[in-house]
């Protein structure tokens, strides 16, 4: 029975706009903590993460703002993740906007290679945050983080070095529906497990998820499982700066969370991009914390145990 830590990661300058900061405090309003609680498991709150920024950090791409910032709060969420991954407990790192997972995939690869582990992630997202200091058009850092995850360049000497690089075929991308060219390119390249949500219409979540679970429990692997607001559908989750039409569904999301469940692969948790300001009386932060609640083994039914 894993046991959850609840860590607040309140960065909110990757996003274009402000509010994410609110939102670990909008999970606990939410009743994160008693929800995984009642289901069984210990559950600890060691409360909220903050940074002292120096002078901005100058970039030959005029677009990219705050990364003295970004770069602060990488070093800060890496460190506590990779003490964090070395325990027995399952970290939830409640965002904050996406350029924390930079920190907090980072930090869990780093422990897993300490371990002689490879780490492997699902990434939820109608975005694959693909891009490079270089390329990224909009200048905002959220849109970044898989890029330095994956040993993009131009992160050297700026964000803080990873023991390797994860490969692509060790991470899964579902929901996709908005890539820039430049991560376009970059899935190809790096052969990512990408499954759009032209596909998931055709195949459904369960068979590529059960697919790439497969493989993590072949390769002894630790999972890292990274859930943007955006991945699930506006019209269930508005509480989002990047909404981005035909996502996910209620129950495709809970299907996803409730396999999870029941593999037992699940190391760590990033729950990233709620903006409680942009919410319709807490509804999205609800449907996060009734997300994790599937993803801890809240079941409709008891279930025989399958033997898959
Ligand atoms: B999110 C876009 N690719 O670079 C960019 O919400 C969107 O963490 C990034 O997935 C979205 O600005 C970042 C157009
Ligand atoms: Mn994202
Ligand atoms: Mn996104
Ligand atoms: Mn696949």
């Amino acid at each position: 029975m894993p046991s959850y830590q609840l860590i607040g990661s309140p960065i909110e300058i990757g996003a274009g706009r402000g509010g994410c900061l609110m939102g670990p405090d909008a999970y606990r309003t939410a009743g994160l903590g008693p929800s995984l609680a009642s289901l069984g498991h210990d559950v600890q709150d060691v409360g909220t993460l903050w940074v002292d920024v120096g002078p901005d950090i100058p970039h030959p791409n005029p677009a990219v703002h705050h990364l003295a910032e970004v770069v602060a709060w990488t070093h800060q969420i890496a460190e506590f993740s990779f003490h964090a991954c070395r325990t027995e407990h399952t970290p939830i790192f409640m965002g904050g906007d996406h350029a924390m997972a930079a920190g907090s995939i980072g930090g869990h690869a780093n422990a897993a290679h300490h371990d002689g582990r490879p780490l492997f992630v699902l990434w939820l997202d109608a975005h694959p945050d693909l891009h490079t200091l270089d390329t990224t058009e909009s200048g905002n850092l959220h849109g970044t983080p898989m890029g330095y995850l994956t040993g993009g360049t131009g992160f050297e000497g700026i964000y803080p070095p990873l023991a390797a690089p994860i490969p692509g075929p060790n991470i899964c991308m579902m929901g996709l529906r908005s890539v820039d060219p430049a991560e376009r390119a970059a899935i190809q390249r790096l052969g990512i497990d990408a499954h759009d949500m032209r596909a998931i219409d055709e195949t459904g979540v369960r068979a590529p998820l059960e697919a790439f679970l497969a493989r993590v429990r072949a390769a002894n692997g630790r999972l890292h499982v990274s859930l943007d607001v955006d991945f699930l559908d506006p019209s269930i989750a508005p509480a989002v700066g990047t909404t981005v039409p035909g996502g996910a569904t209620f129950r495709e999301a809970h299907l996803i969370m409730e396999v999870l469940h029941e593999s037992g692969l699940v190391n760590a948790i990033d729950l990233v991009e709620l903006n409680p300001f942009l919410d319709d009386r807490g509804r999205t932060a609800k449907l996060m914390v009734d997300l994790c609640g599937s993803l801890a083994g809240r079941t409709i039914l008891d279930r025989v145990t399958r033997s898959a």
